[in-house]
């Protein structure tokens, strides 16, 4: 097998015991330096959007989107308008999907026991939803409604009592009929004809029409990217995480059936040219049967121009058996990671790495974009290492609180002194004897 090349690029394969510690660190590395050139370009979308508000707004749309915006939103009777378009087969999918996130997110919401560290001392967590969130929906060359599911389901389960709801607008001046539908399904009656980097600084910043938001999540291009990792660092408002480009490991043996594999690789690589599809897998002969239906099914998508460009961006390890590929595996750290293996169960407890996992040969990572339940925002470009995906968790607080009776400030109360003494800080010492009628000043 070939060198790896330098900046994770791809189109080969390799096998595992041939490569270095080194190269194997070049291999996992990916969307490396790519927004930096674009840093300036975002840096200046948001000043021009901090300084002149909604008429920037109005600029960008003409600049970027081409289309002349006269009012920056859509308000319900509009989107109702433009839902109508969604017909009967496309409303029970779309609902399909609404009710099994509905359900897994909301089992997320859990009520934690209050605990009792020493006798009259107690200690708990409660969650406070986000007041003021921002939603960004790309519409790109995949105008993505599962996107919109994805994020407003969490954010209603969690009870934000305001979520912005941002998306590019189209050439008509209008959004696609399904984030139309999904804004209603989800309650929300506006949604802002706002794209790119440009939305992002709005919902950071705030401007006439568009309020102020305490976080914003959603993924998006370098640029969209870009700008929230800018006014993560340089406002109050938070980001979901730092998404990139999407991408997915499947780890194959010989039990994995070669034309599943491929329909998952190819499901990854028609995101975006950005895209990565790494198969790990455990022969030669996985891998050959692999590419040829790779061949097959690529030859008959719509997509194929994406999907091809990012296969050469992509690359096949081959390795001696399981654990070596999942510990390849752990040091890409991918967004999705797919088991194709009926091995599955023993390999489960040795992930250390990943956004979301898809177990067994019948479970493609198409039902958890869309419908299974779980969230589809994930963390990519090795993220999952420290980072999880969004859940109703991203979308609240969880506050701590503490109360002290008499015999817990008694108990607790000499061993707060000492430490307070230890520490130089004479008025934290104070706080506590003046309650235990210690304070040696009164
Ligand atoms: N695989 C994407 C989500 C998605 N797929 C939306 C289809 N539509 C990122 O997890
Ligand atoms: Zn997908």
């Amino acid at each position: 097998s070939k060198a790896p090349p330098s900046g994770g690029g791809g189109g080969f394969v390799f096998h595992y015991s041939d490569l270095s510690a080194n190269d194997i660190a070049r291999l996992v590395q990916r969307n490396v330096d790519p927004a930096n050139e674009i840093r300036a370009l975002v840096e200046e979308v948001i000043e021009h959007v901090k300084q002149n508000g909604d008429s920037a707004l109005i600029d960008y749309a003409q600049k970027f989107d081409k289309v002349e915006l006269t009012k920056l939103y859509l308000d319900r009777a509009e989107l109702e308008e433009i839902a109508s378009a969604v017909s009967e087969d496309q409303q029970e999918a779309l609902q399909t999907a609404y009710a099994n996130i509905y359900k897994f997110h909301k089992a997320q919401l859990k009520t934690e026991d209050k605990v009792e560290t020493m006798p009259g001392v107690t200690c708990w967590r409660e969650l406070r939803a986000i007041e003021k969130v921002g939603l960004y929906i790309p519409g790109g060359t995949a105008v993505l409604p599962s996107t919109f599911l994805m994020l407003g389901i969490p954010a209603r389960i969690a009870g934000c009592s305001e979520i912005v709801v941002c998306s590019p607008p189209q050439k008509n001046g209008k959004v696609n009929a399904f984030i139309a539908y999904v804004a209603l399904m989800l309650g929300i009656n506006k949604v802002y004809l706002v794209g790119g980097s440009q939305a992002v600084a709005a919902m950071a910043y705030g401007t006439e029409t568009i309020t102020k938001v305490d976080k914003i999540f959603g993924p998006g291009n370098q640029f969209v990217t870009k700008a929230k990792t800018i006014i993560q660092s340089t406002t109050t408002t938070a980001i979901d995480m730092p998404a990139g480009p999407s991408e997915v490991l499947v780890i194959a043996d010989r039990s994995a059936k070669p034309a599943y594999v491929a329909a998952d690789l190819l499901a990854q690589a028609e995101h975006g040219i950005d895209s990565q599809s790494i198969l790990v897998c455990t022969s030669q002969d996985i891998a050959d049967k692999t590419l040829a239906e790779v061949q097959k099914q690529l030859a008959v998508l719509p997509r194929a121009e994406i999907a091809k460009q990012a296969l050469d961006n992509s690359y096949i390890i081959i390795t001696q058996d399981l654990d070596e590929a999942m510990n390849f595996s752990n040091e890409y750290a991918p967004e999705h990671l797919i088991l194709a293996t009926e091995q599955w169960k023993d390999l489960t407890p040795k992930i250390i790495n990943a956004g979301s996992v898809f177990l067994g040969n019948l479970t493609p990572e198409s039902a958890g974009d869309y419908a299974s339940g779980t969230n589809h925002t994930l963390p990519t470009s090795s993220y999952a290492r420290a980072y999880s995906g969004v859940s109703v968790d991203s979308f609240v607080k969880k506050i701590t609180f503490q109360y002290l009776t008499e015999e817990g400030i008694q108990n607790i109360g000499p061993s707060v002194e000492i430490l307070a003494e230890m520490e130089g800080l004479h008025a934290h010492r104070n706080a506590v004897s003046v309650r235990m009628g210690t304070n040696k000043n009164t």
